[in-house]
C-alpha cells in the first residue's frame, strides 16, 4: 500500500526543514466535505443549475462555472527543453573534507540539507517515453540555510555546443520537424543529424549520446555531472576551479536499444516508476558528490580548455573526490504541485560557489529564469511552495502576479531612514554573497577562443576507452540513427565527421550505411563560424596521436561497476500451474537474501496451484515482458514446463532474454522450456554463459551480478 498519506495528523512528523515549510501549503481531503474555492459547501456535485430538470442551464451556476473555468485553465506550458520528468524529495549529507574547498554553510562537516531532485529526459514532449535515446537532465535544488543551491546538470558530462548562442538552434534540430511534428523523442531524424555533420563541436557529446549512456536502466544507475567547470571559495575567500560529478551508489548501468524500444511500448513510465516504487519500498536511491579540483595557477596545463563544455576533465589526470552523498527518499505529494512547478536555475547559488566564464553557463544565466516567466507565469515563481528557500527572504521587490507575501510597513526601498534603513546588506562575515574577484581584460568581440578547436580528441578518447560491445553499440546506434536520415549529404557529412574520430568507427558505421567513407580533403567541415571569420583557423584537425583510454569513460570497465551486487534488480519467475513450490522458494530465498526483487509471471492473474500452497501471481504474461527484468528464471514442475513450452509467449520472454543478453536459469526441469526457445538454436542458448539450468539458485544469483553476457551479442552479430 502507498505510504503516501492523506489525512494530516498522519503526516505530523514533518522530517526536515523543507518538509515543515511545505506543510503550511498540504491539502488533506479525507473526512472534510466538499466546497468551492471560497469555502462555501456543496451540496450536489452531480448536476448543474437548470431552468426546469430537461432545461437549459443558467448562467447563475456559479459553482459549475468555477468548477469548469479551473479545469480549462489547468495545463501551463510545459519546459521548452526536459518537459518530461520526475523527482522526489531526499537530503545531502557533506562528508567532512567539503569545508576545505568551499565555504557554503551546506557543505560544513556533518551538515544535512533537504533536497528535491528532478530527472529528465531533453527532446519529448511532456507525455513522451522514459526510454527515448536522449540526454537525461539531473537537477538538485538544496533548501541549504543560506538560501537556495540549485545544481542543474545532466548525466553527460559535456554538451553538444560551446557557446550558448548556438542554444535555439541545436533544440530547433532536435525538436519534432516544424512541418510535421516528427518524431517525438527522438533524434534520429533529419533535422538533427543536419545541424550535427556541420557542426563538429558536438562530435564528444554525439560519442556519449550514441552511447548505452543515453539509455540508463533506471534512473538510479546514472551519473550525474554539472558539464561546466565551477569555482569553489573556500573561508580565506581562495577561488579553485571544480568540475562535479554525482556517483551512483548501484553503479552504472544501461539497456540494450532494442529492449529500450520496446519498453517504450510497454511501459513508457518505466524510469518514473522504477523510481517511485523503489522509494516507497524504501530502496532510497544514493549518490556521492565528487569533485574535481584544479588550482587557479594550473588553469591552462590542460591540453584543452576548461572553459570548453565539450570537455571533460579525465579522472587520469584530476582524480574525483568524494565530499558528501544524496539520498533520495520521499516521493512527492502532488505532481504537479512539485515535480512540474520546481523551477531550477544555475544562477541559484549560495557564497562559497560562483561562476566562470564559460560562454555556456553565461548564458545559460539568462535563460532559466527568463523561461519560468513564461512556464509559471509571474515573477513571483520563487514563492511557490516547491521553490521557496527555507532561509527567510526580504528585499524590495513587490507585488506581480500572484503574489502570496504579504510585504508590512511603507518602505520598499533602499536606502532609507523610516525602517532604519532595513533590510540591510549583510557583510561576507555575515553570509552576504560578493561576487569572486576575477581580473577581466579584453576587447568586446564576438570570437571563440582556438582553445576551443580540438573537436575530435576527447571523442576519440571516448571510443578508444569503450569495451568491444560498447563500440558495437555505439556503431549501431549510428547505424540506426543515420539510417534513419533521408538526406544522403548529411550521411556522408556525418561519416567524414566520424573519421575525423576514428577511421574504424566511419567504416563501420559506413558499411550498415551502403556508403564509402569520403574524403574529407577540401571540405569545409565547421559550418558554425562567422560570416567574416578564417574557417581554416577555426577547422579542428582530425584526432591523431591520442591513443589513452580512461576506464571512468566505459560502463563496462567503471570503477563504479566493480562491486558486483544484486540489489533492487527485477527478477521474473516463469511458472505455470502445477510448478514445484520448492524451486520456486529457494530461487525467492536467494534473491531476496541479495536484495534482489522476484516477481511471479504466469499464463493467468490470481493464484498459482503449485505442489505446495497456492501463491500470489504478480503478473500475467499478457501484462508484462521479459525486456522489464534483469533476468528470468523457470520454475520447475514438469506440467508447468509443459504448459509454458506450448504458450508462444512464454518461449518469446526467454528468446527475448536471452537476446538481451541477460541471465537465464531454471530449475532442472526447465531445460526443455529453454530448449524450446529457439533463438540461435537451442543448443547455443543451453551452452551459453549466464543460462544456468539444474544448477543451484546462488549460481543464478551470481549470473544476476553479472548482468549482462555481451559475448552473445558479439558473437550473433560479430561483423557489426
Ligand atoms: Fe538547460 N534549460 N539550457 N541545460 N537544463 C532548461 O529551464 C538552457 C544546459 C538542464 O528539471 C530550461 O526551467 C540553455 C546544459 C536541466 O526543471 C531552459 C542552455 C545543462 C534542465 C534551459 C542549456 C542543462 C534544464 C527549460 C545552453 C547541463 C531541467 C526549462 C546555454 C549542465 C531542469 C527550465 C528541471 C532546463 C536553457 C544547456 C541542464 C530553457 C540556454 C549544458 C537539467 O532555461
Amino acid at each position: 500500500m502507498s505510504k503516501h498519506k492523506t489525512t494530516k495528523n498522519q503526516d505530523a512528523k514533518p522530517q526536515d526543514a523543507k518538509s515543515a515549510d511545505l506543510e503550511q501549503n498540504r491539502e488533506y481531503s479525507t473526512g472534510e466535505f466538499l466546497t468551492s474555492n471560497q469555502g462555501t459547501r456543496i451540496n450536489d456535485d452531480q448536476n448543474s443549475l437548470k431552468g426546469g430538470e430537461r432545461g437549459p442551464t443558467l448562467l447563475e451556476d456559479f459553482l459549475l462555472r468555477e468548477k469548469i473555468t479551473h479545469f480549462d485553465h489547468e495545463r501551463i506550458p510545459e519546459r521548452v527543453v526536459h518537459a518530461r520528468g520526475v523527482a522526489a524529495h531526499g537530503y545531502f549529507e557533506a562528508y567532512d573534507n567539503a569545508a576545505q574547498y568551499s565555504r557554503a554553510a551546506f557543505l560544513q562537516p556533518g551538515v544535512r540539507t533537504p533536497i528535491f531532485t528532478r530527472f529528465s529526459t531533453v527532446a519529448g514532449f511532456r507525455g513522451s517515453t522514459d526510454l527515448a535515446r536522449d540526454v537525461r537532465g539531473f537537477a538538485v535544488k538544496f533548501y541549504t540555510q543560506e538560501g537556495i543551491y540549485d545544481f542543474v546538470g545532466n548525466n553527460i558530462p559535456v554538451f553538444f555546443i560551446q557557446d550558448a548562442i548556438k542554444f535555439p538552434d541545436l533544440i530547433h534540430a532536435v525538436k519534432p520537424e516544424p512541418h510535421n511534428e516528427i518524431p517525438q523523442a527522438a533524434s534520429a531524424h533529419n533535422t538533427f543529424w543536419d545541424f550535427i555533420s556541420c557542426n563538429p563541436e558536438s562530435m564528444h557529446m554525439i560519442m556519449w549520446a550514441m552511447s548505452d549512456r543515453a539509455i540508463p536502466r533506471t534512473l538510479r544507475m546514472m551519473e550525474g555531472f554539472n558539464v561546466h567547470t565551477w569555482r569553489l571559495i573556500d573561508a580565506q575567500g581562495k577561488g579553485r576551479f571544480v568540475k562535479f560529478h554525482w556517483k551512483p551508489k548501484l553503479g552504472i548501468h544501461s539497456v540494450v536499444w532494442d529492449e529500450a524500444l520496446q519498453i517504450s511500448g510497454k511501459d513508457p513510465d518505466f524510469h518514473r516508476r522504477d523510481l517511485w516504487d523503489n522509494i516507497e519500498a524504501g530502496n532510497f536511491p544514493e549518490w556521492e558528490l565528487g569533485v574535481q579540483i584544479v588550482e587557479e595557477e594550473d588553469e591552462h596545463k590542460f591540453d584543452f580548455d576548461l572553459l570548453d563544455a565539450t570537455k571533460i576533465i579525465p579522472e587520469e589526470l584530476v582524480p574525483v573526490t568524494i565530499i558528501g552523498r544524496m539520498v533520495l527518499d520521499r516521493n512527492p505529494d502532488n505532481y504537479f504541485a512539485e515535480t512540474e512547478q520546481v523551477a531550477f536555475h544555475p544562477g541559484h547559488v549560495v557564497p562559497g560557489i560562483d561562476f566562470t566564464n564559460d560562454p555556456l553557463l553565461q548564458g545559460r544565466l539568462f535563460s532559466y529564469t527568463d523561461t519560468q516567466l513564461t512556464r509559471l507565469g509571474s515573477p513571483n515563481f520563487h514563492e511557490i511552495p516547491i521553490n521557496r528557500s527555507v532561509a527567510p527572504i526580504h528585499n524590495n521587490q513587490r507585488d506581480g502576479h500572484m503574489r502570496q507575501q504579504v510585504n508590512v510597513g511603507k518602505t520598499s526601498y533602499s536606502p532609507n531612514l523610516l525602517n532604519e534603513n532595513t533590510p540591510k546588506q549583510a557583510r561576507q562575515s555575515e553570509g552576504g554573497f560578493a561576487s569572486y574577484q576575477e581580473r577581466v581584460d579584453g576587447n568586446k568581440v564576438r570570437a571563440r577562443s582556438k582553445s576551443f578547436v580540438d573537436h575530435y580528441s576527447q571523442a576519440r578518447l571516448f571510443w578508444n576507452s569503450q569495451a568491444d560491445i560498447e563500440k558495437t553499440h555505439i556503431v549501431k546506434a549510428l547505424r540506426f540513427e543515420l539510417g534513419k536520415v533521408e538526406a544522403e549529404s548529411v550521411r556522408k557529412r556525418m561519416l567524414i565527421l566520424l573519421s575525423q574520430v576514428a577511421e574504424e568507427l566511419a567504416q563501420r558505421v559506413a558499411t550498415g550505411l551502403g556508403l564509402e567513407v569520403p574524403a574529407a580533403d577540401g571540405i569545409q567541415l565547421n559550418l558554425a563560424v562567422s560570416a567574416d571569420a578564417d574557417a581554416t583557423a577555426l577547422q579542428s584537425g582530425p584526432a591523431t596521436g591520442k591513443e589513452g583510454q580512461s576506464a571512468a569513460l566505459s560502463i563496462v570497465n567503471n570503477p563504479l561497476n566493480k562491486e558486483k551486487s544484486i540489489e533492487t534488480r527485477q527478477v521474473a519467475i516463469l511458472a505455470a500451474d502445477g510448478a514445484d513450490a520448492t524451486s520456486i522458494a529457494a530461487i525467492t530465498k536467494a534473491l531476496q537474501a541479495g536484495g534482489a526483487v522476484a516477481k511471479l509471471v504466469a499464463p493467468h492473474l490470481g493464484q498459482l496451484r503449485t505442489t505446495g500452497e497456492a501463491l500470489r501471481i504478480d503478473f500475467s504474461l499478457q501484462t508484462t515482458a521479459s525486456v522489464m527484468f534483469d533476468g528470468v528464471y523457470v520454475a520447475g514442475g514438469e506440467q508447468s514446463v509443459q504448459a509454458l513450452r506450448h504458450q508462444p509467449d512464454a518461449v518469446h520472454f526467454i528468446n527475448e532474454a536471452f537476446r538481451h543478453c541477460k541471465p537465464v536459469g531454471s530449475a532442472d526441469a526447465g531445460r526443455e522450456l529453454l530448449q524450446a526457445a529457439a533463438y540461435a538454436g537451442a543448443e547455443e542458448l543451453l551452452k551459453s554463459p549466464g543460462v544456468s539450468i539444474g544448477s543451484s539458485p546462488e549460481q543464478f544469483v551470481t549470473d544476476l551480478a553479472t548482468g549482462r553476457f555481451w559475448q552473445r551479442e558479439l558473437n550473433a552479430e560479430p561483423k557489426v
